[in-house]
């Protein structure tokens, strides 16, 4: 990390995922330790910015993307306030909430940095679109949102965004992908590292080219993770759980890696879901990795 004070923003918002629970991750995290774990690590921290839903927003009934409306309003505000804490010098830690808020973070990041790496470490890929989303979920389309290729773009959710661009985008971790996104991952030439990378090369080498990547000529590397990225057994915690993911150690190390890298300028932890977890591993396990990601080390 290159700055030493930290802005914690939750966004408990879970209407971009199909089921509920997600709404309560931020409060989960913090009551779990988050912010004595950053403090202890020898940050600044400052976790009084919360982004609600505002009053009276509500989409209509039996459109395709379900709660268009709310998500896009929520965004809105996530994005200025995370563009306003990057213009402050502080690093913004967005507590999701689910992964449709990546929209907002992407908006409000792509104001202030002109040329944005960002590595999306998830079962999934998030690369549908409007067109393409087989459950009308809006937490499947952030990514693809972020890269321009909906017709919801960052510029509506925070005046000035820009899209990415898909060389400075790295996916890592991927195991259940739709038949347009594999399309769109061909054609985009945007690089995604599966589980069958991972297996293959192992996690160490896949985070260090994913650096490569994302930070090639970047004025800021964003890292979005989604929880469901860890395998079930460790993180079950989660609306949409794939098996055959990524380890404790694997994610552990990770994060350790982009921690040592000192290339990644702000994140957001996105999908636990305390209402469908076991004994509170998943929340815990999230703070466990945020410490990793802002330097916490076994010795
Ligand atoms: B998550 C699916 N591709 O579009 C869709 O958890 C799942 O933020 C999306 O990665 C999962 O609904 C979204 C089938
Ligand atoms: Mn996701
Ligand atoms: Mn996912
Ligand atoms: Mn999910």
């Amino acid at each position: 990390m290159v700055q030493q004070s930290i802005s914690i923003i939750r966004v408990p918002f879970g209407l971009g995922a199909g089921r509920p629970g997600s709404e309560n991750g931020p409060d989960s995290m913090l009551k779990f330790g988050l912010v004595k774990k950053l403090q202890g690590l020898g940050y600044e921290v400052e976790a009084d910015q919360c982004i609600r839903l505002p009053d009276g927003v509500h989409s209509q009934a039996g459109t395709k993307m379900k709660h268009f409306e709310e998500v896009l309003a929520v965004s809105g505000q996530l994005g200025e306030a995370v563009y306003e804490t990057v213009a402050a010098g502080h690093i913004p830690l967005v507590l999701g909430g689910d992964h449709s808020i990546a929209m907002g973070s992407l908006a409000g990041l792509t104001r202030h940095y002109s040329n944005m790496g960002v590595i999306w470490v998830d079962a999934h890929s998030d690369l549908n679109t409007e067109l393409t989303s087989p459950s009308g979920n809006m937490h499947g389309i952030s990514l693809a949102v972020g890269l321009g290729l909906s017709h919801i773009k960052l510029r509506q959710i925070v005046e000035g965004a820009i899209p990415l661009k898909p060389e400075n985008c790295v996916i890592i971790g991927a195991r259940d992908l739709d038949r347009d996104e594999k399309a769109l991952i061909r054609s985009t030439g945007l690089t995604c590292f599966t589980m069958h990378e991972i297996d293959r090369l192992g996690i160490e080498k896949v985070v260090l080219e994913a650096l490569r990547i994302a930070g090639n000529g970047t004025d800021g590397v964003h890292l979005s993770f989604d929880i469901d990225s860890v395998d079930p057994i460790e993180a079950p915690g989660t609306g949409t759980p794939v098996r055959g993911g990524l380890s404790y150690r694997e994610a552990h190390l990770s994060l350790e890696l982009l921690s040592e890298s000192g290339r990644i300028t702000s994140a957001e932890f996105v999908e636990v879901n305390p209402l469908l977890d076991r004994n509170n591993q998943t929340s815990k396990l999230a703070v466990e990795l945020i410490g990793s990601l802002f330097g916490s080390r076994i010795l």
